[in-house]
């Protein structure tokens, strides 16, 4: 699956596999900043992405929390969305249909207050049309209130969360938080647990304040930071996780804004990348990325966008 080869000029293949999905290029969206998707079919052709990955929904229609629900920051963004969505149901029927239409290929985001609930949203996959290629489990949600924690900052709940969705019957990635220092145990519980990749990482825990008021700036107080601020942070993970379980896919994800962000994630072990924050401000970075990395691939003489990944020299 490496497909490093190298060769002199030519064309280069954009494509990646992260574990059995193939995907038609490195890059994705991540999850929440790109709602749907179907906003997004006038800025960049969805089919030539890797896949929209969706705002991560729940068995049950939720109204998230109170504005103002993003705030931008120097380096960044805080986010307070708070889980809204219409529900796995009303998106299955309405929404999905016209994501298909763009000829995306799409990884399904699901969240829950419990493991029950997370054993609901994947059974409502089940009959998922083939699209739908693989479910991102979001274990690692900084704004879900009065369940007592992340999911992602426990490993053994981590890993019933994940054995509770096996009824999705497609692969799982599990999405995990850089809020703990045993991210790397959290990843090995729910491998062991099947989940058949890891998307690193969620948001950082963050707090704002308005400067006449004093009050937080988003309407539920704290929030997900995002954006540049925290692209090291990523890399981190990716080379942290990668170096203890070298054999599990990893997907790379924080404060990419340009192609080298997405080469530094790759590099220290990602098959794939999403951008996010970016998104807000150029919608199509999404496929400046994308042919980015083929350049890259080009330039240093790979055969494959999925040659960049482990190249770095730690
Ligand atoms: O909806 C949100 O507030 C949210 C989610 Br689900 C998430 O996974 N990460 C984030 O920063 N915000």
């Amino acid at each position: 699956m490496r497909g490093g080869g190298r060769r002199d000029g030519g064309s280069v293949d954009p494509s990646v596999a992260v574990g059995s999905v193939r995907l038609r290029s490195a890059v994705m969206t991540a999850a929440g900043t790109a709602g749907y998707g179907t906003e997004f079919h006038p800025y960049v052709d969805l089919s030539t992405i890797g896949a929209v990955v969706t705002k991560s929904l729940a068995p049950y229609e939720w109204p998230g929390n109170p504005a103002p629900r993003l705030h931008p920051v120097r380096a960044g963004m805080m986010n307070s969305v708070g889980l809204q969505g219409p529900g796995i149901g009303e998106w299955l029927e309405r929404t999905l249909p016209e994501i298909i239409a763009t000829g995306a290929d799409v990884v399904c985001s699901i969240w829950g207050r419990s493991i029950e609930d997370y054993r609901a949203a994947a059974e409502m996959l089940a009959d998922a049309p083939d699209s739908v290629v693989a479910v991102e489990v979001n274990l690692s949600c900084p704004n879900l209130e009065g369940r007592g924690g992340i999911f992602a900052h426990d490993p053994e709940l981590s890993a019933e969360v994940v054995a509770a969705t096996a009824a999705c019957a497609r692969p799982r990635w599990a999405k995990l938080s850089p809020n703990t220092d045993r991210i790397v145990e959290v990843a090995r519980a729910v491998t062991e647990a099947g989940a058949e990749a890891l998307t690193l990482v969620n948001t950082l825990l963050g707090l704002t304040l308005d400067p006449s008021t004093l009050r937080p700036t988003l309407g539920n107080g704290g929030g997900g930071l995002s954006g540049p601020a925290i692209h090291p942070i990523a890399v981190r993970a990716v080379a942290d996780v990668r170096a203890a379980l070298p054999d599990v896919p990893i997907v790379g994800v924080g404060g990419i804004a340009d192609t080298f962000d997405a080469v530094e994630l790759m590099a220290v072990g990602a098959s794939a990348v999403q951008i996010g924050t970016a998104l807000f401000a150029e919608p199509t970075a999404l496929a400046r990325v994308r042919d980015g990395l083929v350049d890259e691939a080009r330039r240093r003489g790979l055969s494959t966008v999925s040659g960049l990944t482990g190249l770095a020299v730690l």
